[in-house]
């Protein structure tokens, strides 16, 4: 291999080391008739320690990929019997998403009609078959780290910023899932929403920052306090919100209180002073039209525990 100016020996070896680490990992499906080729390009993913299976036609491939949820790329040749490449992609297409689930291509067929059918149809990359090994690992590993960096955007997006915990775009993506399956089967389900009592005389009296410890402090409270069964979001400001299901109403009661004297008791030591503060929690255990109206309904339980005197669950 060639080192690049400005990479060094010693980095680009540790990038090496460092995907094939991680490349167990990885489990890609190769699919081929061609009993050389199967061997040949199996032997080139065991060289860089990716986990492979393979199929020797695109039916069997389909049932293979719905016994094993975990693979991320698909390598299949266009011309197979029973299901070919083109047909295969479109299955799986329909099913399964570009940045979930790769699908590079490999054929013989020289026509130069066949890459942009296939890509149409949303193959992630198209090989040429008679690739060198380069190529070929060039290809593999650029499209296992698309996967790689989709997965961590989606986890951005779904990741509240400052406290960790989950978005308003999550709870209510997922929460809406949730919502729906168990309101189907009546099953035990609530919504409570926590907001810190006075918060903007901490931010007056304190400054921003401290009123972001504030912030980050709640999400600790809750991580520690409420383990199972839960989606714990930061709605926005210093508003959060517990959807928990699968638990008893009392015993969500009884956590709920758990918590507010948690945050009563609990003293934030900043660099020259202390800072103590409490919270109000609204919960309601009522189905209602939908997630939306659910949370409205807590929030009025919320404000009940507001006026009247703050530091208080109500549902
Ligand atoms: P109440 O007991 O009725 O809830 O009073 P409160 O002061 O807590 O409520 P209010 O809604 O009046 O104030 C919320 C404040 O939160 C206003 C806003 O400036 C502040 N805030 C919103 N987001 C953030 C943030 O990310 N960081 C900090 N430090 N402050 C924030
Ligand atoms: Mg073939
Ligand atoms: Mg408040
Ligand atoms: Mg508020």
């Amino acid at each position: 291999y060639i080192i690049k100016d400005g990479i060094s020996a010693l980095e680009y070896a540790s990038s090496i080391v460092k995907r094939i680490i991680n490349n167990k990992n990885i489990k890609i499906l190769l699919v081929d008739d061609s009993k050389t080729f199967i061997s040949k390009a199996m032997d080139l993913l065991l060289r860089y320690k990716y986990n492979a299976l393979y199929a020797t036609d695109g039916k069997e491939a389909y049932e293979l990929l719905k016994k094993n949820s975990d693979i991320k790329v698909i390598l299949t040749d266009y011309l197979m019997p029973n299901m070919n490449g083109l047909e295969l992609t479109k299955k799986v297409r329909a099913e399964y998403s570009k940045d979930e689930l790769s699908i590079i291509v490999t054929s013989n067929d020289k026509s130069r009609k066949i890459p942009a059918k296939f890509l149409k149809l949303g193959a992630n990359d198209f090989l040429y078959k008679g690739f060198s090994d380069e190529e070929f690992f060039a290809r593999i590993n650029s499209t296992v780290d698309t996967l790689e960096l989709f997965e961590k955007l989606k986890k951005k997006v779904n990741v509240d910023y400052l406290t960790g915990l989950y978005n308003r775009r999550y709870l209510f993506e997922v929460g809406k899932k949730y919502y729906q399956e168990f309101k189907k089967a009546n099953k035990n389900f609530a919504i409570a929403i926590i907001d810190i009592d006075n918060f903007k005389s901490i931010n007056d009296n304190y400054g921003h920052d401290i009123g972001d410890i504030a912030i980050k402090e709640v999400a600790n409270i809750l991580n520690k306090n409420v383990l199972n069964n839960r989606i714990l979001s930061r709605l926005g400001g210093e508003e959060f919100c517990i959807l928990f299901y699968n638990r008893e109403k009392n015993e969500v009661i009884k956590l709920l209180e758990y918590i507010r004297i948690s945050f009563e008791k609990n003293i934030i030591k900043l660099d020259d002073s202390n800072l103590s503060y409490t919270v109000s929690i609204g919960c309601t255990f009522e189905f209602s039209n939908n997630l939306d109206s659910m949370i409205q309904l807590a929030d009025k339980n919320l404000y009940k525990a507001k006026n009247e005197g703050r530091n208080k669950v109500r549902y």
